[in-house]
């Protein structure tokens, strides 16, 4: 076992009067809030990568953590395994999301690495059936090794395609055999950094192709779970392929995948794009295709992809209030892909930064659901767009219309959209 979290207690629900700062002030796992416990409106999942591979490094320095389990080899992986259930348990998280690098070391051949992950997958499968934790979705590294710098799927070179889709079919095999209820695939490298270079309409078409053959295989092997594809505009690659939800539908119906698979989102993704995240998630739910959330926040000046953790409730209330919306979570879940700031060095930061993210979360759920109940804002929305209850209008042709407001007298007036008032009335819940 490990003492890397000795010094940290396991956290429970206090309630909001407690200075305990191991404990939670707002997220209370079985409160029932719309008929359900809020472990399971939330379906929380700690994020391998950023909590136990990621050194902090920045584009100016290299690594500032220093863990007992960082090195390439299995003992090392094995411990960063004892480590990662350890957290999960303190938190009482009930989910996890890893990549295959971040799990295992590269091996010297592919063989070798699958090797690798199948030995890290049966240990997670013994802790998951001892610690009760679940897997809420397993992803392919496909963007971190040089090999894959121009691509996975839409690589120039035939080659990098086949170990690309080599590699998924690893990673859903283990996502597979540890009941994961998503499989996500972003497409870290899928775009590209100057047309000079690039064959767009090749590239498209590859990816496509792909994305087809991993619906394929996840029959094949009956996967219940959800493939799910996670926008993002830039970075890495300057123009990425899956640059929103919009693009990533249009992308799904040209390859008649829009039945198959669903989408990732992320706030700081939604930001890097332009949109809000709120947004995002209103436009998947309208297309049948919401999936699952990355949730996190960016630095609103920076212009990256800065990962923080959430700590605006307002902004978070607002997301969650699409999800509940539209129904709430299904297979997808609430994943914090969020890392440390790099001088956050000590195990009781990487804790306390779920705590307080867990915390911000259930207080904006709560909120959603609260707005939800009192059915405010819907109730508003139903009468502005009332005139368009009952009424054929829009099946009309031009020529009948015109006819019909021509031989009219009357002219329409604007009505107020009221927008000051609807954020009053936000601000009575959060
Ligand atoms: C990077 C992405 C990544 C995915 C999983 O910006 O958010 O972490 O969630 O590959
Ligand atoms: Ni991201
Ligand atoms: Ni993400």
């Amino acid at each position: 076992m490990t003492d890397f979290f000795a010094a940290c207690p396991s956290v429970t629900f206090e309630g909001s009067d407690t200075d305990n700062e191991f404990a939670f002030r707002h997220y209370d796992p079985e409160a029932v809030v719309m008929g359900k416990k809020l472990k399971d409106h939330l379906r929380f999942a700690i994020a391998y990568w950023h909590s136990f591979a990621w050194p902090g490094g920045d584009p100016f320095g290299g690594q500032t953590f220093e863990r007992p389990w960082f090195g390439n080899s299995m003992e090392a992986a094995r411990l960063k395994a004892d480590v990662a259930f350890d957290l999960f348990s303190r938190l009482g998280a009930p989910y996890f999301c890893f990549h295959d690098a971040d799990v295992r070391p590269e091996g010297a051949t592919f063989a070798e690495s699958e090797d690798r992950l199948k030995e890290i997958t049966d240990i997670f499968a013994a802790k998951m059936e001892e610690t009760g934790v679940k897997l809420l979705w397993g992803t392919a590294n496909l963007f971190s090794h040089r090999r894959f710098m121009a691509g996975a799927a839409t690589n120039p070179d035939p080659e990098i395609y086949a170990y690309a889709a080599a590699t998924v079919k690893s990673c859903m095999d283990a996502t597979n055999a540890l009941n994961g209820e998503n499989y996500v695939l972003w497409g870290g490298r899928e775009g590209y950094e100057t047309l000079l270079n690039t064959d767009l309409r090749r590239e498209r078409a590859q990816a496509g192709a792909f994305l087809q053959r991993v619906v394929e295989y996840k029959h094949k092997i009956g996967f219940e779970g959800t493939i799910l594809i996670e926008p993002k505009p830039q970075e890495p690659t300057k123009h990425q392929y899956d640059f929103d939800v919009a693009t990533v539908y249009g992308f799904l119906k040209e390859f008649g995948l829009e039945k198959e698979v669903k989408v990732n989102i992320e706030q700081g993704h939604a930001i890097l794009a332009g949109h809000s995240f709120e947004h995002e998630l209103a436009l998947a739910a309208s297309l049948d295709i919401l999936g699952s959330i990355d949730m996190n926040r960016n630095d609103y000046q920076s212009g990256w992809d800065t990962d923080q953790f959430p700590d605006n409730p307002r902004e978070v209330a607002l997301a969650y209030y699409e999800v509940l919306r539209a129904g709430g979570f299904t297979t997808g879940g609430t994943n914090f892909d969020a890392k440390l700031r790099r001088q956050s060095l000590d195990a009781e930061d990487l804790l306390l930064a779920h705590v307080g993210g867990m915390d911000v979360c259930a207080r904006g759920l709560m909120a959603a659901a609260a707005m939800l109940e009192d059915g405010g804002l819907e109730a508003m929305r139903a009468e502005r767009y009332a005139g368009w209850d009952n009424n054929d209008l829009t099946s009309l042709g031009l020529e009948e219309i015109h006819s019909a407001v021509r031989g009219s007298t009357h002219s329409p007036e604007p009505k107020s959209g009221r927008q000051e008032r609807l954020e009053n009335y936000v601000s009575r819940f959060v």
